[in-house]
């Protein structure tokens, strides 16, 4: 079926969570529904909002803009525009705009008839921002333990942020998302390159089916996951790297507040050694 015809036969009402028909059409390509809307809404008041943070600092130099959070005795209140409070604000525009571009995926979804896998997909991003600026400031009792928005700010953060920790690389929740994201590559890696070995032959070439896809696999490691199972795999490992990265910085602080490399001592201090 045609990309176009498709779109005509599967461009139906309903299915949506909030606004029944009221913003349930298209404009141009793209569904707009309730969540369409809120993600506008959000995106240009939250981008406005850099810029007028931007305008009250010191530079234009793209590089280093900076919209620092509020000084951590302001604790979890609300801060002065000039000392925070732009940060604060950009903040909520940034959650409510990426919470309803996923709900907008929720709903574009059921209106397929299709599965929720994308918006899960995308919240476990969301979820990772989340855990830095709303869950771990609040476990720590002051929005200034976010992060600043700036392109070297928030480098020199997370730099600031591991060496607090002496060597953040004996975070054994960081190993793990490490290990993830590296895995996640490689399993990418490997199906990309089998799919296009596969269906983009040399001219001359026929185009070879999922039995050659298979043997591959069963020739080189014994073993095929199968064409559902590679991407039930795929979608597992990047949720992971996503998840265990949340893990990871919510523990720094709220759980371990010394140095990661000392964390791995309770192995020392366990009763057999004594
Ligand atoms: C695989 O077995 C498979 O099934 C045919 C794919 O689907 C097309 C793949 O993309 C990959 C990479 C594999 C091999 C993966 C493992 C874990 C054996």
């Amino acid at each position: 079926m045609a990309l176009l015809s498709f779109e005509r036969r599967y461009r139906v009402r309903g299915g949506t969570l909030l606004g029944g028909d009221l913003f349930d059409y298209w404009v141009g390509p793209f569904y707009v529904g309730f969540f369409g809307v809120t993600t506008a809404f959000f995106s240009i008041i939250g981008t406005a909002l850099i810029l007028i943070g931007a305008s009250m600092g010191p530079t234009w130099n793209l590089w280093k803009i900076n919209i620092e959070p509020p000084p951590l005795h302001y604790g979890l209140a609300f801060a002065p525009l000039r000392e925070g409070g732009i940060w604060q604000l950009v903040t909520i525009c940034a959650v409510g705009a990426f919470v309803s571009w996923a709900l907008r995926q929720v709903e574009i979804s059921r209106k397929l008839g299709m599965g929720y896998h994308i918006p899960v997909a995308y919240g476990a991003a969301v979820f990772a921002y989340m855990t830095l600026v709303v869950f771990r400031p609040l476990l720590l009792g002051a929005w200034g333990h976010g992060f600043p928005y700036g392109i070297f700010s928030h480098l020199d953060w997370v730099s600031n942020f591991a060496y607090q920790y002496l060597h953040f690389h004996y975070n054994p929740a960081h190993m793990i998302a490490a290990s993830f994201f590296f895995t996640t590559t490689l399993a990418l890696a490997l199906h990309g390159g089998l799919i296009l070995s596969a269906v983009n032959p040399q001219k001359g070439h026929t185009v070879k089916t999922a039995e050659f896809e298979d043997t591959f696999f069963r020739d080189f490691l014994g073993y095929s996951i199968g064409a559902l199972g590679i991407h039930r795999l795929g979608f597992f490992l990047a949720l992971n790297s996503g998840l265990w990265a949340a893990i990871c910085i919510v523990i720094s602080g709220p759980f371990w507040t010394r140095g990661w490399p000392e964390w791995w001592n309770y192995w020392l201090n366990l009763p057999i050694w004594r």
